[in-house]
């Protein structure tokens, strides 16, 4: 959202204030305040003209000014109804030098999981993509996936989902027909060997959806708890991932609080074969620590399945 377009919402958002008063403040024309105005109307704030005031009566519940007012973390949000993937856009913004920019969508048409598989992104998610650009040599990328993985389980449960995390980076809902798929993330960078460049960090959350729309290993915010309010619910993830990343040693601690694998039995593939065992503990930057009963395995990356206590 443009500087001036923030000051007006916010000067409105306080008080009942005449155009003039905004004018005079912002230094702008009265003319520009009234254009920012009839912006944020089209973008679905009520904001009702009183004599010559203007009182803000509602905020709509999605949309790029919306996520950004109140948004108490320093994102600016692009916005989009429907497009390809948010990781896609995201990808593009940071060549072109973006940073600290979410882009966020209510439908994807061509969303992408790990390894280029498919990810269901209809209307009604969170689908959203932040680039980073974290001082950080490339090799502790893998923390940045925790935290969004941390940041995404702990807004879950702030709206009664009993949501938890599966190594590395699902959110999952224990329900009585086994393990249910939340959100999904992805995250993808640029780096030479000592800094990163950027990191992409792509956030699915299957928001206010029917179950029918998802695959059968997915479950929805809505059919565990009802519909939330997605702009608060986005910037719940965006202030918890923007704290975490301030603090990496918290990071780890909040990982092991939310995971549902730690304990269990898995079964991890991994590039260099099958991984099987308990897993006891994760450790910087994002390591599983699987006991197979004859050794401790050190697994860096792959995909792990919790199987049922022998
Ligand atoms: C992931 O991959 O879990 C990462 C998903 C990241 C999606 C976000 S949305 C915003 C941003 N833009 C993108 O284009 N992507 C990111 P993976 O662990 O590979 O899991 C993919 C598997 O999850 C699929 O093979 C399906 O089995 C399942 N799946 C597909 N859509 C799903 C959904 N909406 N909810 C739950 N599971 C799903």
């Amino acid at each position: 959202m443009n500087e001036t377009r923030r000051a007006v919402l916010e000067a409105i958002a306080d008080y009942d204030v005449s155009g003039a008063e905004i004018a005079e403040r912002l230094d702008v024309t009265r003319a520009a305040v009234w254009k920012h105005v009839e912006a944020l109307r089209e973008e679905g704030f009520v904001i009702e003209s009183e004599g010559d005031g203007y009182v803000l009566e509602s905020v709509p519940e999605f949309g790029e000014s919306a996520v950004e007012y109140g948004l108490e973390a320093p994102f600016e949000i692009e916005y989009h109804d429907s497009i390809g993937s948010t990781n896609d856009r995201a990808r593009e913004a940071a060549g072109e030098g973006a940073e600290n920019r979410v882009v966020l969508a209510d439908e994807q048409t061509g969303g992408r999981g790990r390894l280029d598989r498919e990810w269901a992104a209809p209307s009604g998610g969170v689908w959203l993509s932040a680039v980073l650009r974290p001082s950080m040599p490339p090799a502790h990328a893998p923390l940045v996936t925790l935290a969004a993985a941390v940041a995404t389980a702990t807004a879950a449960r702030e709206t009664g989902v009993d949501a938890g995390i599966k190594w590395p980076n699902d959110v999952l809902v224990p329900t009585d027909d086994g393990e249910k798929k939340l959100a999904g993330i992805l995250t993808e960078m640029e780096g030479e060997a000592d800094r990163v460049s950027w990191v992409v960090v792509g956030i699915g959350v299957n928001a206010n959806i029917d179950a029918e729309e998802l695959p059968d290993t997915a479950t929805s915010i809505r059919e565990q708890v009802g519909d939330v309010d997605r702009r608060t619910f986005t910037q719940r993830v965006l202030e918890r991932l923007d704290d975490l990343l301030a603090d990496e040693e918290a990071i780890l601690d909040r990982w092991r609080d939310l995971a549902l694998t730690l304990g269990r039995r898995v079964r991890v593939e991994t590039p260099d074969g099958v991984v099987e065992g308990e897993a006891i503990d994760v450790e910087r930057p994002g390591t599983l620590l699987v006991d197979t009963g004859t050794e401790t395995v050190r697994v860096h990356a792959g995909d792990c399945e919790h199987l049922r206590a022998t």
